[in-house]
């Protein structure tokens, strides 16, 4: 047995409640090492008197591990733990603080889950693993009647890092029957308070609407019309800068150390006019206009909690996209929180970090985070094509075991951004490849956000070109990729198994091009399988792989959505699944229950 290879500890992603009467325990062993895994648990008070065993699965594997699972029903709340694994004749026990063939005679030494207080359970807001997010840049969605001619760009010239076009968000509320066509039921806006740029990533002015999307009134009467449609709205805050033109920096900028603001930057050396030294200060990726925030400063940290608290009671949004989540410390983020969830308890709290973002999603700070990891993997896989299933499989299972299972399920999962090309330019403008992203995007865990535009086929390279605005003459729009999109969110309300639950992997052979993987909740199963080749292939399952373990032939297996047929599926007669798959083909089968 690869006795280093053997990893555990409590809390985090290896030990959690994942509901108020289980704690699911993970464990790490080298991939196909170990036969068999038993957790024995107990309470530590009376470990002879309810000391219990339960099996373990193998339910994730990357290239070095497999990753074993077990829900256990803890009566007293207090849990006492530990491992018992099986490589052929070998048995030893895993302890906190032992290894070997036989373990302590008490439960001293074991691993603790010491009790289940409901508070410490990680629970992101419920509505959003159900949720379809798209996400609108306001500048460039749509432009109302309102805004006077001639002011702006006209609508579809190129943008620049510097122009603006009008969008406005009387011009969304004029579209909303475009996203209820679609089948969203909640928008993420890039940032749309008072800024000079058009992305408005440099707020001025915290408190105001920015003059060109409208007024405080006119937000409060899109969220309402939103709401009135079943359609939340998550804004985007910037708490880890501010835009120069923010008023306190100006006042630091005029009177230097004597500013009441001095402490709200993070400044490394003061101007002196008689040296001619110049100011320098902290700021966002050296860009001088983005002046960092220090929100370990008190007055600087309330004065952006009230800022959350306002909008919260004022607009009567849904949630915060908070920019760069990962730069601005844990103290202020548990402080949002308390802040935000007094307010309204299933806000939903998501930050913008680009790699692995545990410390941020122990339940106290963050609800999710946007996956642009795996984002990163699916681009390579069906769009670029420059990696194979297997990889593909291993590095998102791996990702998959870095967190409790509801952070996975309360996840952004986007395929493209603003800070991104578009999905359809990176796919070379296939729109086969597209497709088979957007179909993994849908069947996968996590929450979907489309990119305002990707619907209909619009093309981007990376900032400013992937900002080119909204194409709304429908002779100038893909109307069949807008239909396969609004297949696609109804496939995924359709069955439960997509939205929750887990992932299991049955094909990705190194080297394919062939992707299988199967969804499971309760009793229901779902498979979903690609090849994103030119050469036909056919995937053969044995019926053990399927993860119920029982029969995955005869007739158990039905079509989940028609439409993407591309070959007759064939159930062989020793059991099991056969499906041909085309080039650019795919399949999505459901086990009838
Ligand atoms: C502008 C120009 C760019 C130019 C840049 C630098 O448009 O072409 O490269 O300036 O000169 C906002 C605007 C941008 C603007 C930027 C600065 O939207 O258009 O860029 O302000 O003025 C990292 C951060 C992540 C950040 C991305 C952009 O970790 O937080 O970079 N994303 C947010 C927003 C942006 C926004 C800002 C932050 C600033 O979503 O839109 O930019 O408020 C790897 C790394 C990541 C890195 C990522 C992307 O994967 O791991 O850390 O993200 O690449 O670069």
């Amino acid at each position: 047995m690869n006795r280093g290879a053997l990893y555990h500890r409590h809390k985090q992603n290896w030990a959690f409640m994942y509901d108020d009467a289980h704690v699911r325990v993970r464990l790490r062993t080298a991939r196909g090492d170990i036969d068999e895994a038993v957790v024995c648990y107990g309470d530590k008070y009376d470990w002879h008197g309810t000391e219990c065993r339960t099996p373990m699965t193998i339910r994730l594997s990357d290239s070095l591990y497999d990753y074993w699972e077990a829900d256990l029903a803890v009566g007293t709340r207090r849990l006492s733990y530990r491992f018992l694994l099986g490589s052929g004749r070998e048995r030893i026990y895993f302890g906190e603080r032992w290894l070997g063939e036989q373990p302590p005679e008490e439960s001293f030494g074991n691993f603790e889950y010491p009790y289940m207080n409901p508070d410490d359970a990680i629970r992101p807001p419920g509505w959003v693993k159900d949720a379809v997010f798209y996400q609108i840049f306001p500048d460039r969605f749509a432009r109302s009647g309102a805004v006077a001619a001639g002011t702006f760009e006209p609508w579809g010239s190129a943008p620049t890092k510097q122009n603006a076009f009008g969008g406005d968000l009387s011009g969304v509320l004029d579209k909303l029957d475009h996203l209820t066509a679609l089948g969203v039921d909640a928008i993420y806006f890039t940032p749309l308070f008072q800024a000079p740029s058009s992305h408005k990533y440099d707020t001025e002015n915290y408190y105001a609407v920015d003059p060109q999307f409208g007024t405080v009134e006119t937000l409060k009467a899109l969220v309402e019309a939103c709401h009135a449609r079943g359609i939340r709205v998550l804004l985007d805050f910037v708490f880890n800068h501010t835009g120069s033109r923010f008023p306190p920096f100006q006042d630091v900028l005029e009177r230097g150390p004597a500013s009441r603001y001095a402490d709200w930057f993070r400044v490394l050396r003061w101007a002196d006019p008689d040296t001619g030294v110049s100011l320098v200060y902290e700021t966002f990726g050296y860009e001088a206009d983005l002046p960092k925030l220090n929100v370990s400063h008190p007055e600087t940290a309330d004065y952006l909690l009230q800022v959350a608290s306002y909008w919260l009671r004022e607009a009567d949004i849904d949630g915060f996209r908070l920019d760069v989540a990962n730069e601005v410390d844990h103290r202020f983020w548990r402080r949002l929180r308390e802040t935000v969830k007094a307010v309204k308890p299933d806000a939903y709290l998501l930050g913008e970090i680009f790699h692995d973002a545990m410390a941020w999603l122990g339940g106290d700070q963050l609800d999710a985070v946007m996956d642009y990891p795996v984002r990163d993997l699916a681009i390579k896989f069906f769009a670029s094509r420059t990696i194979d299933a297997e990889t593909f499989a291993n590095i998102v299972s791996q990702q998959l075991a870095m967190y409790p299972q509801q952070v996975c399920e309360a996840s952004f999962q986007l395929l493209g951004s603003h800070d991104t090309a578009r999905l359809l330019t990176l796919c070379g403008g296939d729109e086969a490849r597209m497709r088979l992203a957007v179909l993994f995007q849908f069947t996968y865990i996590g929450a979907p956000c489309i990119y305002y535009g990707d619907e209909i086929g619009m093309s981007g390279e990376n900032d400013p070109d992937n900002r080119r605005c909204m194409v709304w003459e429908p002779e100038a729009q893909n109307r069949e990729l807008f239909a396969f999109y609004r297949d696609m969110i109804a496939l995924r309300r359709a069955h439960g198994a997509l939205r929750g639950g887990g992932i299991r992997f049955l094909h990705a052979p190194a080297g394919g091009s062939a992707l299988a993987y199967e969804r499971y909740a309760g009793d229901e199963r779902i498979v979903v399988a690609f090849n994103v080749g030119e050469q036909p292939q056919t995937i053969r399952f044995a019926s053990e792989q399927s993860v119920a373990g029982d029969e995955a032939g005869g007739e158990t297996w039905v079509e989940a959505w028609e439409e993407l047929r591309t070959g007759e599926v064939r159930l062989p007669d020793g059991g099991g699944l056969e499906l041909p798959l085309g080039p650019y083909g795919c399949a999505v089968l459901r086990h009838r229950v």
